[in-house]
């Protein structure tokens, strides 16, 4: 108790030294922002003393450009690697001064570290948006500052476009046809009957673009093929909300045999779920077996492939950073940018029963994961 009292103090003083140090007002969150920001920030302050004409982008632009990013949160493997990503390529070796916030999945948290970046005068303003809907307020205040805005990952959905400069992103829709596509050829090959696969889908965080375009590739499949979904519910995007999910999914239904998870760390917590409840996790439905189902393909992902625990990942990339750069690369030399730019992305599979899939006439080749695809992925 004593302990807590004196760790809670020296939280607040810290909070309060901070927020004296940056001149701000506002939560433990703001302070969370000063306190990301604060090392950044001095560090600006030297380079811009400095000079600092070694630089990458200096050589590039003349001048050092700050980047406030603003990044949903730690929630799963995939995030750490696109916040990775991000920060290895915006380094104050490549010349750059990075300002990262982390939002912990709230966009309230997101709207702040926005204002905070206008108030601090960057260059730029890379969003992460945690959900589509909501940022119109403040993007126009970004848009009167006159500081672009890149939106990075997930969609927003604003009324004017001209509230960002550029999109770079996956297109979840497509990753969700393309999961749902291979799932009735795989079971088309098998045998199974479409009105015998009883689906459940552990959501992503809703109202995020990742979570709107799988679930719906799903949803419209269930309406197409005649599949059973007998529930979707968020996972969040946790494995711990995963693995909850999946607990009281199994409680609620006896006969799931699809298991349809909208990320790897949920894929994670249901296996742990179900293997605790005692099911067999694998491809082989017909005798028992319940399939998981996972997006993203990260290493751990992949891992789980291999060890037949998860029968299909769809990929979904997280190396952003330099996709990201490139369109700050192009706006600082007055070229013109897409407006969006989708990437592409593959399908890993735990064996070749479904060789490629078709999606709006396109065919996209499904790649049978082993130890050597494992070892060659960076994330
Ligand atoms: O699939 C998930 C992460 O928005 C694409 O967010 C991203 C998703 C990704 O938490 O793992």
């Amino acid at each position: 108790m004593k302990k807590k009292m004196i760790s809670t103090f020296l939280a607040f003083s810290m909070v309060t030294a901070l927020l004296a140090g940056c001149g701000s007002s506002g939560s433990a969150t703001t302070a969370t922002t000063a306190a990301n920001g604060a090392s950044t920030t001095a560090a600006q302050a030297d380079t811009t003393a400095a000079g600092a004409e070694s630089t990458k982008a200096d050589s590039d632009s003349g001048k050092t450009l700050t980047i406030g990013f603003s990044q949903v949160g730690a929630e799963s493997d995939w995030r750490t690697a696109n916040t990775e990503s991000m920060k290895s390529t915006f380094s104050a070796e490549n010349g750059y001064n990075l300002i990262f916030d982390d939002a912990q999945q709230k966009q309230e948290n997101q709207i702040t570290a926005i204002r905070n970046f206008i108030q601090q005068e960057v260059d730029y303003i890379v969003l992460a948006p945690v959900t589509e809907t909501g940022w119109d307020t403040v993007l126009q205040e970004a848009k009167d500052a006159g500081i672009p805005v890149i939106i990075v990952d997930r969609m927003v959905n604003v009324s004017d476009d001209s509230l960002y400069t550029a999109w770079v992103g996956s297109d979840f829709e497509l990753e969700g046809q393309k999961a749902a596509e291979w799932l009735n050829s795989f079971a088309t090959a098998k045998g199974i009957d479409p009105s015998s696969l009883n689906i459940v889908d552990i959501q992503g965080t809703i109202g995020a673009s990742a979570q709107i375009g799988r679930t719906k590739g799903l949803q419209d499949a269930v309406d197409k093929y005649g599949w059973n979904l007998l529930e979707a519910t968020t996972g969040e995007f946790t494995q711990a909300k995963g693995q909850e999910v999946m607990e009281s999914m199994l409680k609620s239904y006896d006969n799931i045999n699809v298991v349809y998870c909208e990320n790897d760390n949920e894929a994670f917590g249901a296996i742990d779920a179900l293997e605790a409840a005692g099911k067999t996790v694998g491809s082989d439905i017909a005798n028992g077996q319940v399939m998981v189902m996972s997006f993203d393909s990260t290493k751990a992902g992949l891992t789980d492939v291999l060890s037949q625990k998860i029968t299909l990942n769809t990929e979904c990339n997280p190396l952003h950073g330099p996709r990201v750069e490139d369109i700050i690369k192009a706006l600082e030399a007055g070229q013109t940018v897409d407006k969006k730019k989708y990437v592409d992305e593959s399908i890993f599979a735990v064996d070749d029963t479904v060789k490629s899939v078709t999606v709006d006439g396109n065919s996209y080749d499904v790649t049978v994961v082993t130890q050597d695809v494992i070892d060659q992925r960076a994330y």
